[in-house]
């Protein structure tokens, strides 16, 4: 296997190739490109770099001409596009680049991919292009897109997208949508390691709304072994839902949070909610785990308690993120709903 993984200096790519190389070692010859946004991290590749089999490139998956040539050069037979900008509240005050990023740059990939006759295209996409779910009930693959972001949007258009490349010139694609990720490397923006830091930090830990919305919470590493199984196995022009029946309200997950790290409750403050806000997100997996064997390896109880203990481990990896360019981000996100 000669892999394209593209984003792979970011959370889910990185925990990705991780545990490519833990499973296949000699194997597998992994070729990163990513072009190091606020979100890359070439940290969260520690141990990777010095590999014969691995290779980074530092550039823009809309640049065809360079995907084109990687492919060529590394004989490329399989791309699995994680690549993105991915922060739903990033996407609110500033569409523009998720539609450049995550849809001309999903394009850009599929026209090189074409041209080279590339043997399977992997979309990472998610399950918040299915749009809200109320009390009751699941995604399936059969759910209608209804986006609701500029960021879930941008991320239904690359699904389409890709799908025409399958239904029009016959490539063997995928798409897989997964429901939110924890763990490691987890960028301090998103809700689990924000208010994990916010908390080590004694800052205050902000809920947006009645802090009732829930969200389907998978372990990053299941995420990666369901990736790998539908690279492998997946049948052409497919999609895969993926998640652990694992659904939280956010509350219970900042109290949690809170409780494990013994701080007071009184760090949470209720802010201002998030603009067209989904109210529940939950996956129903029946079709991965049928057809292609899939089952998740952690419950949230271990999980979460884990991933606690990375951040407490890897405070120097969260301090050096959060003194850079994010003070300037933070302060735009919250500053009003703080003060
Ligand atoms: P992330 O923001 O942590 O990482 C994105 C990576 O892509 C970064 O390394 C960034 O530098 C790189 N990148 C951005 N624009 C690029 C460009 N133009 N060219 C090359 N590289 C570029 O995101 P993540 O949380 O790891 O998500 C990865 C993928 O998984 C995304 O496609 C996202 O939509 C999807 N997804 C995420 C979740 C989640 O819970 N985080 C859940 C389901 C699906
Ligand atoms: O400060 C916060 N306070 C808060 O209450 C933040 C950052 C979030 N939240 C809420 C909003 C959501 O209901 O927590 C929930 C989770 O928020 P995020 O971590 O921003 O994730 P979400 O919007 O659900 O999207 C994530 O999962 C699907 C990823 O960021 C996406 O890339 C992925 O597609």
């Amino acid at each position: 296997m000669n892999l394209l993984v593209t984003g792979g200096a970011g959370f889910i790519g990185s925990n990705f190739i991780h545990y490519m190389f833990d499973k296949y070692k000699e194997e597998i010859k992994i070729v990163n490109i990513d072009n190091l946004t606020y979100a890359g991290n070439l940290e969260n590749l520690r141990g990777i770099e010095s590999k014969q089999n691995y290779f980074f490139v530092r550039g823009d998956i809309c640049d065809k001409e360079l995907i084109f040539n990687i492919i060529e050069q590394y004989s490329i037979d399989t791309i699995i596009n994680f690549a993105a900008e991915s922060h739903v509240d990033r996407s609110i005050s500033d569409p523009s680049i998720f539609i450049k990023t995550n849809v001309m740059g999903t394009l850009s990939l599929l026209e090189a991919a074409k041209d080279k006759n590339i043997k399977k295209f992997v979309q990472i996409s998610t399950d918040e292009v299915y749009g809200s779910l109320g009390e009751d009930g699941y995604f399936t693959e059969e759910t209608p897109l209804a986006p609701n972001s500029p960021y879930s949007a941008s991320k239904a258009s690359a699904d389409l997208l890709v799908r025409s490349y399958h239904e029009t010139y016959g490539m063997n694609i995928n798409i897989t949508r997964c429901s939110n990720n924890y763990g490691p490397y987890h960028f301090p923006e998103k809700l689990i390691p924000l208010m994990i830091t916010n908390a080590l930090e004694n800052k205050v830990l902000p809920v947006y709304g009645d802090g009732l919305n829930v969200r389907d919470w998978l372990h990053v590493s299941d995420h990666a072994s369901a990736i790998d199984l539908v690279m492998r196995n997946g049948e052409s022009g497919e999609v895969y839902n993926i998640g652990g029946h694992n659904e939280r309200r956010n509350i219970d997950i900042v109290q949690l949070i809170l409780e494990n790290l013994d701080r007071p409750k009184t760090l949470i403050k209720y802010v201002e909610d998030r603009k067209g806000h989904d109210r529940r997100y939950a996956i129903d997996p029946t079709k991965l785990i049928t057809k292609l064997g899939w089952n998740p390896n952690y419950t949230f109880d271990i999980g979460i308690k884990e991933t606690i203990k990375w951040y407490l481990d890897n405070e120097d990896w969260w301090r050096r993120i959060k003194s850079g360019e994010y003070i300037e981000y933070y302060k735009n996100q919250y500053e009003n709903s703080l003060i």
